[in-house]
């Protein structure tokens, strides 16, 4: 309801975004677990959409090392609970007065992280009934893009580049039903996974931290060991894994890396390994003997990481429930971290 016109977008990020953005020439992003992999995709998008330099670090390591602070530096959070102490100590160490601003993309009104933040994009997903963030995820996601075309609009990025792009935010939420859609296939996929000990996840591009968050949520509630890689690293080491024993997901949605994509996939194949792929279906991805294809709907590029993270947390809820995990609950897990 808040995807409005190109001219109130800057709206949602309060009433100071107006100045603050003016002043930005480069953007730190900090967070932790899962809202870490958001600003992952959120680099992306600033450096490709707008143009805009951008760093992400975890907020574990950033808040103990010395750092550079280039001017014209606007600092962003991203923490579903806000009270994450590692996200909220590097935030309040941000005194340098390079920084033009501090914004908050969080999804409690009431948590420090939004009293202590000058701009704050609240997500409204509603509370996160499990530890494993979900759906505080996706939102986040569509935050921060809403964010990166703020910044771009204030950096000349033109109205009828940012409305296309709005569009496809609106067809949000039928692509995400027709990605949940698939929930029956995956359950039956999930039976793969129950046996194994490890799994890969591979992703080029901007799905790179999509498939980190896949990995993620596979070790959170399964406690199947994972790793993700973006595809174009498995030659530098973790080809040494693949063998029959080792699962590796892919997401293959139908953009310019694609082909590259298929040529890793190729190379996993070779090496006995078993491929399940979430394929636009329109990229032609085959099935064949150790490849399994899921047909994702056609997405538009940008929104792409957000539709692609609903069929990896479904297979990791599956086979948690197939392995008999508390999903809710996972051992050794707190919902937030404060200390
Ligand atoms: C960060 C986080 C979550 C994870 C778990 C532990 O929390 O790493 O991503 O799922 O709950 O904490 P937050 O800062 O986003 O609240």
């Amino acid at each position: 309801d808040r995807i409005d016109s190109p001219a109130t977008l800057i709206e949602s990020f309060g009433e100071k975004a107006p100045a603050i953005f003016d002043k930005v020439k480069t953007v730190q992003i900090v967070a932790c677990g899962t809202s870490y992999h958001a600003g992952m995709v959120a680099r992306y998008w600033l450096e490709d959409i707008a143009g805009i330099p951008c760093q992400v670090e975890v907020a574990s390591e950033f808040r103990y090392r010395k750092h550079v602070v280039p001017e014209g530096t606007l600092f962003v959070t991203i923490s579903q609970s806000g009270e994450t102490a590692d996200t909220l100590a590097a935030l309040r160490d941000t005194q340098s007065p390079n920084y033009v601003g501090r914004l908050a993309v969080c999804n409690v009104d009431s948590s420090s992280l939004v009293r202590e933040s000058e701009l704050v994009f609240l997500t409204k997903a509603g509370p996160e009934i499990g530890v494993a963030s979900t759906k505080a995820f996706t939102t986040q996601l569509v935050g921060l893009l809403m964010l990166v075309l703020a910044l771009g609009r204030q950096k000349g990025l033109a109205d009828s580049e940012i409305e296309k792009i709005l569009e496809e935010l609106r067809q949000l939420p039928n692509l995400i039903e027709q990605a949940a859609a698939l929930d029956k296939p995956i359950e039956k996929l999930s039976e793969a996974f129950v046996e194994k000990h490890h799994a890969l996840f591979l992703g080029r591009g901007v799905q790179f931290p999509v498939a980190l968050e896949g990995a993620l949520k596979l070790k959170e509630i399964s406690y199947i060991h994972a790793e993700a890689y973006a595809a174009g690293e498995l030659k530098h080491g973790p080809l040494a894994l693949v063998d029959s024993e080792m699962p590796v997901v892919s997401v293959a949605p139908n953009d310019e890396l694609l082909e590259k994509l298929k040529s890793n996939l190729q190379e996993v194949r070779a090496r006995g390994g078993e491929l399940y792929v979430f394929a636009d279906k329109n990229a032609h991805v085959k099935e064949g003997e150790g490849i399994h294809v899921l047909n994702m709907p056609s997405v538009p590029d940008t929104v792409a990481p957000i539709v692609y993270t609903i069929p990896l947390q479904l297979l990791s809820y599956h086979v948690a429930v197939l392995r008999g995990t508390d999903v809710d609950q996972p051992r050794n897990l707190a919902k937030s971290v404060t200390v």
